[in-house]
């Protein structure tokens, strides 16, 4: 399947060398990955957590039906260019005796409707409800808190507070993506300080533009111990090479200010790119990751979404780990459990449903986050 595609291969190092072992892959290979996907796609963040991190939170006891502890967490901060504030949502199961409890975090792209604190307004795309029932945290953050989903120049949101350039904005800098990413990596600096959560059984979730960025940020920070991507797609979990439906063109012609301005320069052009996106799925290795797919959703293309997690396998099992190994393309509503990689391909159309949020918590159940 490599080959097929004329794929960059994720064990060879940029100097040809091929990668042995663990220790070359941490040291030499996984840095080199995080550095070309900085510098040729989702662009280089200026900061990583800003000192003036801080967290302020209201808990309110007795939500969905008493089974839950609602937390409603600002994390703040500040930079040269202002302050900024993203609101994180958290549902907590309240069981007597029980918890630290894992958890799932949304990078939530639909806005607040899907997300009422209240829960008058239930929602499959977050359904919390059922996460609580589950076993797990529910959290959520609306990735506009962090950068309004506007093609802007990158003046509002996280850029504008902390970019300072002498100048025009570099080719690589930071671009909405990796500003949602970075709002995902926030969001785990304060699960880290809840005596509720189990910070080492953390997954970060996405959906389509979301799930761009929760693998992005699964990618970058290796305190996320599940990655999940819902329909992600282009510059998501899918292949660009030989990518049908979204191409790199499409997404840089219809969002020119998800990805850096070094993407431009691979319009038309996949098979120049230095990486492509199995490399991104490897850079979580041996972390879990699961993919999932729907079946009329050509425009992600499911066929390269699955090509991509294969051709990470041979990171995983560097490390010990079968993935999926070499397993067929599945039909529709077979999900596919491996060592510490799950698929899925659901019947239908473009979305977050129900059924895709049930398999994300079987595969967590089975071994990613129990
Ligand atoms: C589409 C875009 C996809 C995907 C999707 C979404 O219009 O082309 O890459 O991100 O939006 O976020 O639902």
């Amino acid at each position: 399947m490599t080959a097929e595609r004329g794929l960059p291969d994720v064990l060879r190092g940029n100097n040809g060398e091929r990668i042995e072992s663990v220790d070359e892959w941490r040291s030499k290979r996984r840095p080199e990955i995080l550095a070309l996907f900085r510098t040729y796609v989702y662009g280089r963040e200026p900061i990583d957590r800003p000192a003036s991190l801080t967290f302020e939170t209201a808990v309110t006891p007795g939500m969905l039906d008493g089974r839950a502890v609602r937390k409603q967490v600002d994390i703040r901060f500040e930079g040269p260019g202002g302050r900024g504030t993203i609101r994180l949502l958290l549902f907590v199961p309240d069981e007597e005796g029980k918890g630290p409890y894992p958890a799932f975090l949304l990078l939530n792209n639909r806005g607040a409707l899907t997300t009422d604190p209240q829960r008058q307004v239930g929602s499959p795309f977050w359904p919390a409800e059922r996460i609580v029932a589950r076993g797990y945290a529910a959290a959520v953050l609306d990735v506009e808190d962090a950068d309004p989903d506007v093609d802007d120049g990158h003046r509002d949101g996280v850029h504008g507070i902390f970019d300072r350039f002498d100048g025009e904005r570099p080719a690589d800098a930071w671009a909405t993506i990796a500003a949602w990413a970075w709002a995902a990596r926030r969001a785990m600096d304060y699960l880290e300080t809840d005596p509720d959560i189990d910070a080492g059984r953390v997954a970060v979730a996405g959906h389509s533009r979301g799930g761009k960025a929760s693998l992005w940020a699964g990618a970058l920070d290796e305190r996320f111990a599940l990655v999940v991507s819902n329909e992600s797609g282009s510059t998501g979990a899918a292949l660009s090479r030989g990518k049908r439906g979204e191409t790199v063109q499409a997404i840089n012609d219809r969002f020119p200010h998800w990805f850096n301005r070094n993407y431009k320069s691979f319009n038309g052009r996949e098979e120049a790119l230095p990486v492509d996106q199995h490399m991104l799925i490897a850079a979580v290795a041996p972390r879990a990751v699961y993919v999932a797919s729907a079946d009329r959703d050509e425009w992600a293309d499911p066929a390269s979404e699955y090509a991509a997690l294969l051709a990470a396998v041979p990171v995983y099992r560097l490390h010990g780990f079968n993935g999926l190994g070499d397993a067929p393309f599945p039909a529709p509503e077979s999900p596919l459990i491996g060592e510490r990689m799950g698929y899925h391909l659901r019947s239908g159309v473009h979305d977050l449903t129900a059924y895709d949020w049930e398999r994300f918590m079987d595969f967590a159940d089975a071994g990613a986050l129990k």
